[in-house]
């Protein structure tokens, strides 16, 4: 699972992966401080079933702390993006070519409305971000568009028309390896008025449309309202918010890398997306320091339930692009592995995933092919290879093979 961070220059990009991640990426107050693609390990948190099955458990693949599971995923900070950056502005958009792998895009926005297009500082507050959400969508889906034509464009329909080959066959060959599946080209065409029998009709604009589309399906955005601990935010989140038809989270970077820094600092327990921290260890800070995350509490935590940085994560994995946790276990008995480590792997599954689809996919191809059926840990029923996987489930997958 790999999240790409999107934004005009100086909007908190890195900040936010360092925050997440831990890691140590470069951040200043002017444009164009990433150039290259920085990468970072994160993980979505979801409440563990061990507290249902009241077990302590010991988790391989992932993480779990207080009953609350962190299930590993990627990030990935790029370079700012600027309006006519297909047109080579700015730092252009060849960069973003490294974003192809993402599953989903996370528009970090400048809510404080001090920066222009450019990520250049204006007037604090006078900067309307609305137009970043429109520029930014544009050039993501010019983008795309580049890669779907890859400036070979009317070859290949010609040849598809006069090779009476499937455009979706041919196109997903184009794309592989890009994380675009073949339901995501399905659906591009199926909500499009194209005519897909005569390709080589098409105009720019219906070119553009079908990018665009495939691009939304593909690799949808959220939009995150950052910096919204400054004195203008609010009011500018606020006005955004009614402007928009998707979610938008509010969220302070800032704030999440200072309370990941002073956990890691072990004066303060905090995990990633609390609402509230416990000072354990006073004496490691100064009374300025204490000063300061009593604001954090004050105006970020409680106002907004948290920073907002996992709240991003969360909702960019699971609710954007509709995913659920499942928990493979070989012992039902104790829900462990066969060495013993109980509730040892939590997968995240697209909803509507099929039994056999996710041994498959995420467990082993072996026990997949030699599948017999599941046992449901819950009611310890048996499932079928078309059972559709249900958010928690805790599942043993019987076998005709050796399973590992
Ligand atoms: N107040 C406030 N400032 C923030 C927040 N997040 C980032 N900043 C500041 O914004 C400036 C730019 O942050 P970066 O993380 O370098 O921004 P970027 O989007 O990676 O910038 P480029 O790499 O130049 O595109 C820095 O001075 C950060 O400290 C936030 O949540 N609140
Ligand atoms: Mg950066």
């Amino acid at each position: 699972m790999l999240i790409g961070i999107v934004g005009k220059p100086s909007s908190g990009k890195s900040t936010f992966l360092n925050a997440a991640c831990l890691t140590n990426a470069k951040t200043a107050n002017y444009p164009f401080t990433t150039i290259k693609p920085n990468v970072g390990k994160s993980a979505i948190r979801v409440k563990c079933v061990c507290k249902e099955f009241s077990v302590d458990d010991n988790p391989k693949n992932s993480q779990c702390i207080n009953g609350e599971r962190f299930i590993p995923i990627k990030l990935l900070d790029v370079a700012g993006l600027v309006p006519d950056a297909h047109l080579n502005k700015g730092r252009g958009n060849q960069f973003l070519s490294d974003l192809s792998r993402a599953d989903v895009l996370i528009h970090v926005i400048d809510i404080s409305g001090s920066l222009n297009a450019e990520g250049q500082d204006v007037k604090k507050g006078s900067h309307n971000p609305m137009d970043d959400v429109l520029f930014l969508e544009k050039e993501i889906n010019y983008w795309f568009r580049e890669i779907i034509t890859r400036k070979d464009w009317g070859k290949f329909v010609r040849k598809i028309e006069q090779e009476k080959l499937s455009f979706l066959e041919m196109l997903l060959e184009r794309l592989s390896g890009i994380s675009i599946k073949k339901e995501h080209i399905i659906k591009a065409m199926q909500e499009l008025n194209l005519d897909f029998e005569h390709l080589t009709m098409w105009s720019d604009e219906d070119i553009l449309n079908f990018a665009s589309k495939l691009r939304q399906v593909s690799k949808p955005i959220l939009i995150v309202a950052n910096k919204i601990d400054t004195p203008y935010s609010a009011k500018i989140y606020d006005n955004l918010k009614t402007q928009l038809k998707q979610r938008i989270i509010p969220c302070s970077a800032l704030a999440e890398y200072w309370l990941r820094q002073f956990e890691q600092r072990n004066v303060i327990e905090y995990l990633p997306g609390d609402n509230s921290f416990k000072i354990t260890n006073p004496d490691l800070i100064t009374p300025t320091e204490i000063k300061s995350l009593e604001e954090i509490q004050k105006k970020i935590l409680d106002k907004y339930e948290g920073t907002g940085v996992q709240k991003v994560l969360n909702s960019a994995v699971l609710e954007v692009l509709d995913n659920i946790v499942a928990y493979p276990v070989y012992d039902l008995h104790n829900f462990s592995d066969k060495d013993g480590n109980v509730f040892p792997d939590a997968y995240i599954v697209q909803n509507g995933t099929k039994l056999k689809e996710f041994v498959n996919d995420k467990i082993h191809s072996d026990l997949a092919k030699n599948f017999i059926y599941g046992i449901n840990g819950r009611t310890k029923m048996r499932l079928g290879e078309n059972y559709e996987l249900q958010n928690n489930d805790v599942i043993k997958i019987v076998s005709a093979a050796k399973s590992k």
